[in-house]
């Protein structure tokens, strides 16, 4: 009686974990939605929002901000990391009180680049500061969309568990429509941290479930073919400028 009253608990302890496996092992579909706001104490009057959708491990990513510094190029990740609090940096996360953010100091926030969202070729962390690829917000407004990115299981996994945020980087602490100051980058000191730091800033929140289910309905909007089509033009214009991809590959954050 007794072993057997053990063995059913234990068969009962075995079943509750396994769901828990199960979706870490294998990344389902889905989507995020982040509203995109001011990064705390670094000066941006902008907004955004950020819409990402999961199939297997590729994602498609739609931005739309404004009020950024016009016409110069704006790194755009999302970041995750398991130990870091899934949320955007807060004033707390000054470390050196010097009265902005970096992107280092928002790491405990947000964790590292886990994807770089550039307008072609690699889509790496190792693409972070590619700046040649990134979108350079003319007029301040940023509209960005690609269909193709490849990411780590946990990433997508991740994302569908609301656990993924998403930075735009670039900032104008003096106002002079300009990446410039003394202030180096803590990223790369070849670059002023107004390049690199942070601007704008949303956590990937799971979308209704409905708002994904296509089940055969006539009526269910399919927002994602547009998305994906739009993605493989992109990727088919951006098959010319694969060679920038070695050359600009530079260390993550
Ligand atoms: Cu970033």
């Amino acid at each position: 009686m007794r072993t057997s009253l053990k063995l059913a608990s234990a068969a009962i302890g075995a079943a509750a974990l396994l769901p828990l496996g199960v979706t870490t092992a294998m990344a389902a579909d889905g989507s995020g939605n982040a509203n995109l706001a001011p990064v705390a104490l670094n000066g941006v009057n902008g907004s955004g929002t950020a819409m990402v959708t999961v199939k297997g491990d590729v994602v498609s990513v739609t931005l739309a901000a404004k009020g950024l510094l016009a016409d110069q190029p704006h790194a755009a990740h999302i970041h995750f990391g398991a130990d870091a609090r899934h949320e955007c940096p807060a004033a707390a996360d000054d470390a050196n009180k010097d009265g902005h953010l970096t992107t280092t100091e928002g790491g405990p926030a947000y964790g590292p680049v886990v994807v770089s969202l550039t307008k072609t070729g690699d889509t790496s962390p190792s693409s972070a500061l590619a700046v040649d690829r990134f979108d350079t917000a003319p007029g301040g407004n940023l509209s960005y969309q690609r269909g193709d990115i490849t990411v780590a299981p946990e990433v997508a996994t991740a994302i569908l568990a609301g656990q993924a945020v998403v930075v735009i980087h670039g900032v104008d602490y003096n106002g002079d429509g300009k990446y410039d100051g003394s202030a180096m980058s803590d990223l790369d000191p070849k670059l002023p941290a107004e390049a690199t730091d942070p601007a704008l800033c949303g956590v990937l929140k799971a979308a209704p479930v409905g708002a994904m289910a296509t089940g055969g309905g006539g009526a269910a909007a399919r927002p994602e073919q547009g998305l994906l089509l739009a993605g493989g033009a992109l990727l088919l214009a951006g098959l010319g400028t694969g060679a920038y991809v070695v050359r600009r590959a530079r260390t993550q954050a």
